[in-house]
Protein backbone atom coordinates (compact mmCIF):
# COMPACT_ATOMS: atom_id res chain seq x y z
CA UNK A 1 0.00 0.00 0.00
CA UNK A 2 1.33 3.56 -0.56
CA UNK A 3 2.23 5.53 2.27
CA UNK A 4 -0.32 8.08 2.92
CA UNK A 5 0.70 11.90 2.01
CA UNK A 6 3.08 14.08 4.46
CA UNK A 7 0.56 16.90 4.44
CA UNK A 8 -2.11 18.42 6.76
CA UNK A 9 -4.81 15.84 6.94
CA UNK A 10 -2.93 13.14 4.65
CA UNK A 11 -5.11 15.05 2.16
CA UNK A 12 -5.04 13.43 -1.42
CA UNK A 13 -3.49 15.43 -4.43
CA UNK A 14 -6.79 17.18 -5.56
CA UNK A 15 -7.44 18.54 -1.93
CA UNK A 16 -3.66 19.66 -1.34
CA UNK A 17 -2.67 21.07 -4.35
CA UNK A 18 -1.45 24.56 -3.72
CA UNK A 19 -2.77 26.47 -7.03
CA UNK A 20 -6.91 25.23 -6.02
CA UNK A 21 -6.14 25.35 -2.00
CA UNK A 22 -7.86 28.00 -0.37
CA UNK A 23 -5.66 27.43 3.05
CA UNK A 24 -1.77 27.12 2.69
CA UNK A 25 -0.49 25.94 6.43
CA UNK A 26 3.33 27.09 6.75
CA UNK A 27 5.51 25.23 8.90
CA UNK A 28 7.82 27.50 11.10
CA UNK A 29 10.23 25.15 12.79
CA UNK A 30 12.19 28.45 14.31
CA UNK A 31 13.47 28.15 18.04
CA UNK A 32 16.14 29.94 18.92
CA UNK A 33 15.32 31.42 22.39
CA UNK A 34 13.36 29.18 24.06
CA UNK A 35 14.13 29.90 28.01
CA UNK A 36 12.41 26.52 29.70
CA UNK A 37 11.54 23.09 27.99
CA UNK A 38 13.14 22.67 24.66
CA UNK A 39 11.64 21.16 21.55
CA UNK A 40 9.24 23.56 19.85
CA UNK A 41 11.32 22.93 16.57
CA UNK A 42 9.30 19.59 16.32
CA UNK A 43 6.13 21.08 16.93
CA UNK A 44 5.52 21.76 13.28
CA UNK A 45 6.49 18.07 12.12
CA UNK A 46 4.29 16.89 14.85
CA UNK A 47 1.14 18.44 14.69
CA UNK A 48 0.74 17.18 11.23
CA UNK A 49 1.63 14.13 11.76
CA UNK A 50 -1.59 13.71 14.61
CA UNK A 51 -3.58 15.45 12.12
CA UNK A 52 -3.22 12.77 10.00
CA UNK A 53 -5.36 11.05 12.37
CA UNK A 54 -8.06 13.30 12.80
CA UNK A 55 -11.63 12.88 10.78
CA UNK A 56 -12.41 14.90 7.67
CA UNK A 57 -15.88 15.25 8.68
CA UNK A 58 -16.09 18.18 11.31
CA UNK A 59 -19.66 16.94 13.55
CA UNK A 60 -20.30 20.53 14.64
CA UNK A 61 -20.33 22.64 11.24
CA UNK A 62 -21.49 19.13 9.45
CA UNK A 63 -18.92 19.45 6.21
CA UNK A 64 -15.77 18.42 4.99
CA UNK A 65 -13.78 22.03 5.87
CA UNK A 66 -11.14 20.05 4.19
CA UNK A 67 -12.71 20.42 0.93
CA UNK A 68 -12.11 24.37 0.78
CA UNK A 69 -8.42 22.71 -0.09
CA UNK A 70 -5.77 22.68 1.78
CA UNK A 71 -1.93 23.41 0.34
CA UNK A 72 1.21 22.19 3.09
CA UNK A 73 4.26 24.47 2.09
CA UNK A 74 7.58 22.90 2.85
CA UNK A 75 9.18 24.55 6.14
CA UNK A 76 11.58 28.02 5.03
CA UNK A 77 15.25 27.07 5.76
CA UNK A 78 15.51 29.12 8.85
CA UNK A 79 17.36 26.78 11.62
CA UNK A 80 20.83 28.03 11.41
CA UNK A 81 19.99 31.94 10.33
CA UNK A 82 19.88 34.87 12.95
CA UNK A 83 16.74 36.19 14.80
CA UNK A 84 16.68 38.94 12.44
CA UNK A 85 17.42 36.67 9.45
CA UNK A 86 14.93 34.27 10.19
CA UNK A 87 12.24 36.62 10.86
CA UNK A 88 12.72 38.67 7.87
CA UNK A 89 13.34 34.85 5.40
CA UNK A 90 9.97 33.67 7.26
CA UNK A 91 7.66 37.14 6.93
CA UNK A 92 8.91 36.67 2.88
CA UNK A 93 6.96 33.25 2.70
CA UNK A 94 4.50 34.97 3.97
CA UNK A 95 4.13 37.65 2.20
CA UNK A 96 4.21 35.39 -0.95
CA UNK A 97 1.01 33.18 0.14
CA UNK A 98 -0.69 36.40 0.70
CA UNK A 99 0.23 37.78 -2.92
CA UNK A 100 -1.27 34.39 -3.84
CA UNK A 101 -4.64 35.10 -1.92
CA UNK A 102 -3.84 31.62 0.92
CA UNK A 103 -5.68 31.90 4.17
CA UNK A 104 -2.38 31.54 5.60
CA UNK A 105 -1.98 29.44 9.24
CA UNK A 106 1.32 29.08 10.61
CA UNK A 107 2.75 26.42 12.86
CA UNK A 108 4.94 27.68 15.58
CA UNK A 109 8.13 26.42 16.43
CA UNK A 110 8.58 29.42 19.37
CA UNK A 111 6.09 32.37 19.62
CA UNK A 112 8.85 34.34 17.95
CA UNK A 113 6.98 33.61 14.49
CA UNK A 114 4.25 35.57 15.02
CA UNK A 115 6.04 38.48 14.54
CA UNK A 116 6.94 38.32 10.47
CA UNK A 117 3.72 36.50 9.92
CA UNK A 118 1.84 40.25 11.56
CA UNK A 119 4.28 41.92 9.25
CA UNK A 120 2.96 40.27 6.36
CA UNK A 121 -0.37 40.87 7.33
CA UNK A 122 0.04 44.36 8.24
CA UNK A 123 1.48 45.19 5.04
CA UNK A 124 -1.76 43.76 3.47
CA UNK A 125 -4.50 45.02 5.93
CA UNK A 126 -4.72 48.38 7.31
CA UNK A 127 -5.73 48.70 11.06
CA UNK A 128 -5.00 45.31 11.91
CA UNK A 129 -5.95 43.66 15.12
CA UNK A 130 -3.81 41.04 16.59
CA UNK A 131 -5.93 38.88 19.22
CA UNK A 132 -3.63 36.30 21.57
CA UNK A 133 -4.80 33.61 23.12
CA UNK A 134 -1.60 33.31 25.69
CA UNK A 135 -0.82 32.45 29.26
CA UNK A 136 1.98 34.87 28.58
CA UNK A 137 1.66 38.72 27.93
CA UNK A 138 5.26 38.30 25.94
CA UNK A 139 5.68 42.23 25.93
CA UNK A 140 9.74 42.65 27.10
CA UNK A 141 10.73 45.00 25.10
CA UNK A 142 13.84 42.39 24.98
CA UNK A 143 15.14 39.16 26.53
CA UNK A 144 18.03 37.64 27.04
CA UNK A 145 19.80 40.27 24.79
CA UNK A 146 17.23 40.24 21.83
CA UNK A 147 13.74 41.98 20.43
CA UNK A 148 13.15 38.66 18.56
CA UNK A 149 13.05 36.61 22.11
CA UNK A 150 9.59 34.81 22.23
CA UNK A 151 9.28 36.60 25.35
CA UNK A 152 9.27 39.52 23.31
CA UNK A 153 6.58 38.58 20.36
CA UNK A 154 3.69 41.11 21.41
CA UNK A 155 6.05 43.88 22.17
CA UNK A 156 7.18 43.52 18.18
CA UNK A 157 3.72 43.32 17.26
CA UNK A 158 2.27 46.50 18.71
CA UNK A 159 4.68 48.34 16.79
CA UNK A 160 2.12 46.89 13.51
CA UNK A 161 -0.98 46.36 15.23
CA UNK A 162 -3.32 46.84 17.95
CA UNK A 163 -3.47 43.93 20.54
CA UNK A 164 -5.68 42.24 22.62
CA UNK A 165 -4.67 39.48 24.84
CA UNK A 166 -6.58 37.09 26.80
CA UNK A 167 -6.16 34.46 29.07
CA UNK A 168 -2.92 36.08 30.39
CA UNK A 169 -1.38 34.78 33.94
CA UNK A 170 2.19 35.69 33.39
CA UNK A 171 3.85 39.35 32.87
CA UNK A 172 5.59 41.84 33.65
CA UNK A 173 4.94 44.83 35.99
CA UNK A 174 3.32 48.20 34.22
CA UNK A 175 2.56 46.19 31.03
CA UNK A 176 -0.99 46.97 31.18
CA UNK A 177 -0.22 50.76 31.38
CA UNK A 178 2.31 50.75 29.00
CA UNK A 179 0.70 49.37 26.46
CA UNK A 180 -0.26 51.92 23.40
CA UNK A 181 -4.29 52.21 23.53
CA UNK A 182 -6.30 50.92 21.80
CA UNK A 183 -4.51 47.80 22.85
CA UNK A 184 -5.68 45.53 26.16
CA UNK A 185 -5.16 42.91 28.36
CA UNK A 186 -7.62 40.32 29.64
CA UNK A 187 -6.06 38.40 32.55
CA UNK A 188 -7.61 35.13 33.37
CA UNK A 189 -8.91 35.70 36.45
CA UNK A 190 -10.45 38.64 35.42
CA UNK A 191 -12.29 36.39 32.82
CA UNK A 192 -12.93 33.99 35.33
CA UNK A 193 -14.84 36.60 36.68
CA UNK A 194 -16.38 38.68 34.48
CA UNK A 195 -18.97 36.85 32.59
CA UNK A 196 -19.24 39.89 29.99
CA UNK A 197 -15.94 39.51 29.13
CA UNK A 198 -16.47 38.61 25.20
CA UNK A 199 -19.01 41.29 25.15
CA UNK A 200 -16.16 43.84 26.31
CA UNK A 201 -14.08 42.19 23.58
CA UNK A 202 -16.09 42.58 20.59
CA UNK A 203 -17.27 46.21 21.72
CA UNK A 204 -13.12 47.13 21.21
CA UNK A 205 -12.61 44.53 18.59
CA UNK A 206 -11.83 46.26 15.10
CA UNK A 207 -13.00 44.43 11.57
CA UNK A 208 -9.84 42.87 10.19
CA UNK A 209 -8.55 39.93 12.79
CA UNK A 210 -5.12 38.07 12.92
CA UNK A 211 -5.20 35.31 15.03
CA UNK A 212 -2.24 33.95 17.22
CA UNK A 213 -2.94 30.94 19.92
CA UNK A 214 -0.36 29.89 22.44
CA UNK A 215 -1.20 26.76 23.26
CA UNK A 216 -0.13 27.21 26.85
CA UNK A 217 -3.26 29.39 26.71
CA UNK A 218 -4.87 26.09 27.79
CA UNK A 219 -4.99 24.24 31.22
CA UNK A 220 -1.79 22.23 30.79
CA UNK A 221 -3.65 19.05 31.91
CA UNK A 222 -5.61 19.04 29.10
CA UNK A 223 -2.22 20.42 26.76
CA UNK A 224 0.69 19.55 28.33
CA UNK A 225 3.03 19.53 25.79
CA UNK A 226 4.00 23.23 25.87
CA UNK A 227 7.00 25.19 26.25
CA UNK A 228 6.62 27.17 29.52
CA UNK A 229 3.15 26.03 30.97
CA UNK A 230 1.76 28.29 33.40
CA UNK A 231 -1.38 26.51 36.18
CA UNK A 232 -4.78 27.62 35.78
CA UNK A 233 -5.66 27.92 32.36
CA UNK A 234 -8.80 27.75 29.59
CA UNK A 235 -10.64 24.35 28.06
CA UNK A 236 -11.38 23.03 24.91
CA UNK A 237 -14.94 24.51 24.55
CA UNK A 238 -14.92 27.42 26.16
CA UNK A 239 -11.91 28.50 23.15
CA UNK A 240 -14.70 26.91 20.63
CA UNK A 241 -17.09 29.16 22.29
CA UNK A 242 -15.02 32.38 21.68
CA UNK A 243 -13.13 31.51 18.15
CA UNK A 244 -17.26 30.60 16.39
CA UNK A 245 -18.24 34.13 17.75
CA UNK A 246 -14.83 35.75 16.15
CA UNK A 247 -14.90 34.00 12.87
CA UNK A 248 -18.18 34.71 12.83
CA UNK A 249 -18.34 38.42 13.39
CA UNK A 250 -14.87 39.53 12.23
CA UNK A 251 -12.47 38.91 9.01
CA UNK A 252 -9.61 37.10 10.84
CA UNK A 253 -7.16 37.40 7.73
CA UNK A 254 -4.92 34.75 8.98
CA UNK A 255 -3.38 32.72 12.60
CA UNK A 256 -1.37 30.78 13.94
CA UNK A 257 -0.82 27.78 16.40
CA UNK A 258 2.61 27.94 18.35
CA UNK A 259 4.60 26.63 21.29
CA UNK A 260 3.43 22.79 20.33
CA UNK A 261 6.53 21.05 22.39
CA UNK A 262 5.75 16.99 21.34
CA UNK A 263 6.31 15.08 24.39
CA UNK A 264 7.65 11.66 24.52
CA UNK A 265 4.83 9.14 25.28
CA UNK A 266 1.61 11.13 25.18
CA UNK A 267 0.26 12.48 21.64
CA UNK A 268 -2.66 14.18 23.21
CA UNK A 269 -0.99 17.75 22.76
CA UNK A 270 0.01 17.09 19.39
CA UNK A 271 -3.83 16.01 18.57
CA UNK A 272 -5.54 18.80 20.10
CA UNK A 273 -3.22 21.40 18.17
CA UNK A 274 -4.18 19.81 14.70
CA UNK A 275 -8.00 19.52 15.98
CA UNK A 276 -7.69 23.04 16.76
CA UNK A 277 -6.11 24.01 13.40
CA UNK A 278 -8.76 22.08 11.55
CA UNK A 279 -11.46 23.81 13.65
CA UNK A 280 -9.76 27.35 12.67
CA UNK A 281 -10.19 26.50 9.15
CA UNK A 282 -13.83 25.08 9.19
CA UNK A 283 -14.81 28.12 10.97
CA UNK A 284 -13.28 30.36 8.45
CA UNK A 285 -14.95 29.41 5.42
CA UNK A 286 -18.45 27.43 7.10
CA UNK A 287 -19.97 29.80 9.62
CA UNK A 288 -22.63 32.03 8.41
CA UNK A 289 -21.24 35.80 8.61
CA UNK A 290 -22.93 37.49 11.41
CA UNK A 291 -22.58 41.63 12.14
MN1 LIG B 1 2.90 31.71 26.15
Amino acid sequence: MPAAPNNFLGLPKELSEYRTANVAILPLPYEATTSYAKGTKRGPAALIKASQQVEFYDEELDVEPCQVGIATLPAPAITRMSPPKAVARMQKACAKLLKDDKFVIGLGGEHTVTVPLVRAMSDKHRNLWVVQLDAHSDLRDSYHGTPYSHASAMARVTEHANLIGLGIRSGIVGERQNLRAPSWIYYAHEMLENPNWQNEVFNRLGDHVYLTIDLDFFNPAEVPGVGTPEPGGFGWYMALDFLRRLFAEREVVGCDVVELLPLKGSTVSDFFAARLVYKLIGYKFFLDKQK
